[in-house]
């Protein structure tokens, strides 16, 4: 092989890696997505018995879930499957002042960011019962990492 063909065979042989890898990654996160929950692209201002509204306060560094009856946990929560989860979500000073968190439930494929004096709200639909990690993806103080938990979906 001349230079000219070995510089043709080293820009394929790169292109492939990267095509592959890139088609694997696209494949792969849309499978998350779809195959846990089912999203709905709009904020609701759905009052419906049928949503179950769960209030989302995150301080420093915490997450509290607060459901429709008032009982509120810490870094971790409980929806039914097959029924729409509406999460209002914001930020509440801790030990010093708010500032800015980020939910995300991967498997979910939801990210929703808590800002301080803000109701952002998302809604999905479980369609699988398990346990699904969330953590805090805003790099927001020294206890960042603690902002982990566990959501629960029961039958
Ligand atoms: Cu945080």
């Amino acid at each position: 092989m001349n230079k000219k063909q070995i510089e043709l065979a080293w820009i394929i042989a790169v292109l492939v890696i990267l095509l592959s890898w890139g088609a694997i990654n696209i494949v792969w996160i849309g499978d998350v997505h779809n195959s846990i929950a089912t999203e709905n692209n709009h904020v609701s201002a759905n009052n419906s018995s049928n949503v179950q509204l769960i209030k989302v306060q995150g301080t420093q560094w915490s997450w509290t879930f607060t459901n429709s009856s008032g009982v509120s946990t810490t870094d971790a929560f409980n929806v039914t499957v097959n029924k729409t989860v509406e999460l209002v979500v914001t930020s509440v000073p801790g030990e010093y002042i708010a500032v800015i968190h980020d939910l995300l439930i991967p498997q979910m494929g939801i990210q929703i960011y808590a800002v301080p004096g803000q109701n952002n709200t998302i809604e999905f639909t479980p369609t699988h019962t398990g346990v699904f990690f969330f953590e805090c993806v805003e790099y927001c103080g020294e206890l960042h990492y603690e902002m982990r938990g566990y959501m629960t979906v029961v039958k």
